[in-house]
């Protein structure tokens, strides 16, 4: 062999100082996302790790290139986490509730290759199940294997270098779905959806966490190229109802909007067009209507063939409210006006009458630093910072052209949830991580330039009330998910799970569980892990009584 061909190329990564979201990613070298409120909720990850399963041995190759992870590039100054764990019977401080008999499933990037030009929504979707019962827990983690995944595992290489752009895909990337599964996961027709918005679910088995299908099409009735992270559900009927935006592909205007039997039958579906192209994240459902927002994150293909991210914030659009009804053809769809503003997540939906109505954090401008802002605006944290609003229309009324927004509390935070029990149906009590400033700062953190995601609200809205889980400024705390007392229970009596991340200790992560009637008490249960978790994006609770049988 000659001296040439067995030396490894090695390719130099400088972390970059600032947020680079200004910059082409074709040239940016590794962005930075920020310590912004946003962010602050998917907290950081850390930890490092050999890629686990059963790889072929390291064939012998001039262009291996080596695996390093350069120092404070990724996920705010963290590295990755990589490793797939199992850890029976973890170490608890207090006693788990002895009616907690479920499982906790959470989702987030953790990157699989070192991504020079990656933002954080861009690592491989890996998947942690906690299973609580009986007073104990066990902790399970393993990576979607999804179509990438296991692409990017064979070459030993990252292959998709730019979040959803396909002109700077590798070409060994072709052909292979870009779905990474890395932002939501819920349990349907007894599977795990892991969910990416561009591409079909991945579906995993409940309790092992194996991928069953890394291509899921509802047996062809997901006519769309692409899922959103977001489905809901209709309890009563057990109904999945769920959309698909870019569906016909790169920059498309049509949205694919279905609903499916529990047994995964595509039993309706309508096809509809947006206003413009750009990111509609979640949705709303109520008995009667469905909602989408258009937001002024716009998808942009001249930027993404200059090497940009699929989006740029173009403050000069407007936001669209769109409504139709359920089981309709989508020809009864009317969009409503609105100004300027970023929305992600809806906590719950409504319907009364002809009104619908829909719940959401709302911010005054784009939210997410690594997106960058397309008139070349610096990004602004203030704007950034959402609070929960009340978008609603009334359909009677043939002449309106806007909608109405209210907003409904003052708490800035982000990834608000609901009892998942009341989706589409009237609602009183939601929940989301917020940042209360008024508390003071933990003295050995000094001056801190943010305040982290330091507390779980709950919302009432029978009486638009609010009481507050303060964790402390020492730990971030991570999206929450509501889990029933028992199977009747009110709604919104039960628990908060959700992991936090101890600032103190270099970020390790524990479970920590609430009482929802008793929030200011602090955790019934916290459950230590002994490492720093990669960040959840989103979590889904599974009762025992709906898993399958071991
Ligand atoms: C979001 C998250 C994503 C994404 C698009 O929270 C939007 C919003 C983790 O990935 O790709
Ligand atoms: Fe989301």
């Amino acid at each position: 062999m000659s001296k040439e061909s067995s030396q490894r190329v090695v390719i130099s990564q400088k972390p970059s100082q600032s947020n680079d979201a200004n910059q082409p990613e074709s040239t940016s070298g590794a962005t930075s996302m920020g310590r912004r409120k946003f962010m602050g909720t998917l907290a950081v990850a850390a930890g490092t790790g050999a890629v686990a399963g059963s790889l072929s041995s390291l064939a012998p190759s001039a262009q291996a290139e080596t695996v390093h992870f350069p120092p404070s590039s990724f996920l705010g100054g963290a590295g990755p986490f990589r490793s797939e764990c199992d850890i029976r019977d973890c170490d608890i401080e207090g006693e788990i509730p002895s009616n907690i008999d479920g499982a906790f499933y959470r989702v987030g990037p953790d990157w699989q290759y070192p991504a020079p030009k990656g933002i954080p929504f861009d690592g491989e979707g890996h998947v942690s199940m906690f299973r609580i019962a009986n007073g104990h827990v066990d902790f399970k983690s393993r990576y979607a294997r999804t179509q990438r995944y296991n692409a990017q595992a064979a070459a030993r290489a990252r292959l998709f270098n730019v979040y959803r752009n396909p002109f700077m895909d590798d070409p060994r990337a072709k052909g292979v779905s870009r779905g990474t599964a890395n932002t939501h996961i819920v349990y349907y027709n007894q599977k795990m959806l892991a969910l990416k918005e561009d591409s079909p679910p991945v579906t995993m088995d409940p309790l092992t966490l194996e991928t069953v299908d890394n291509y899921y099409t509802f047996e062809g009735g997901l006519m769309s190229l692409t899922h959103t992270a977001h489905p809901k559900f209709d309890h009563a009927t057990g109904e999945i109802i769920s959309f698909g935006y870019e569906a016909k592909g790169l920059d498309t205007d049509d949205v694919f909007v279905f609903s499916a039997d529990p047994k995964g039958h595509v039993t309706w579906h309508a096809w509809i067009k947006v206003p413009y192209v750009g990111m509609i994240h979640d949705f709303a459902v109520s008995q009667k209507y469905i909602a989408f927002l258009c937001i002024p994150m716009a998808t942009n293909v001249q930027r993404m063939k200059e090497g940009y991210v699929h989006f740029a914030w173009d403050s000069t659009l407007p936001t669209w409210f769109g409504v139709l009804e359920r089981g309709g053809d989508g020809k009864d769809l009317r969009w409503f006006k609105g100004p300027e503003r970023c929305a992600t997540h809806v906590m719950g939906a409504f319907s009364d009458g002809n009104k619908m109505y829909v719940d959401m954090d709302m911010a005054l401008k784009n939210q997410f630093p690594f997106f960058p802002n397309l008139h070349g605006e610096p990004f602004d944290p203030k704007a950034a910072a959402g609070s929960m609003h009340r978008l609603s229309v009334d359909l009677s009324k043939k002449d309106i052209r806007e909608y109405d927004m209210e907003q409904l509390y003052p708490q800035t935070g982000a990834l608000p949830r609901q009892d998942d029990r009341y989706q589409t149906l009237p609602y009183r009590i939601g929940f989301m991580p917020t940042s209360d400033a008024s508390k003071p700062v933990n003295a050995k953190l000094g001056n801190m330039a943010f305040r982290p995601t330091n507390s779980w609200t709950k919302f009432d809205h029978s009486n638009r009330t609010t009481s507050e889980f303060w964790i402390g400024d020492d730990s971030s705390l991570q999206e929450c998910c509501f889990v029933p007392r028992n199977k009747d229970a009110a709604e919104g009596d039960g628990y908060l799970v959700g992991v936090a991340n101890r600032l103190l200790e270099g970020g390790r992560s524990d479970l920590v569980i609430v009482d929802t009637q008793h929030m200011d008490a602090g955790p019934v249960a916290t459950v230590h892990l002994p490492f720093r978790s990669y960040s959840q994006v989103h979590g889904w609770w599974v009762p025992g009584w709906d898993l399958p049988k071991a």
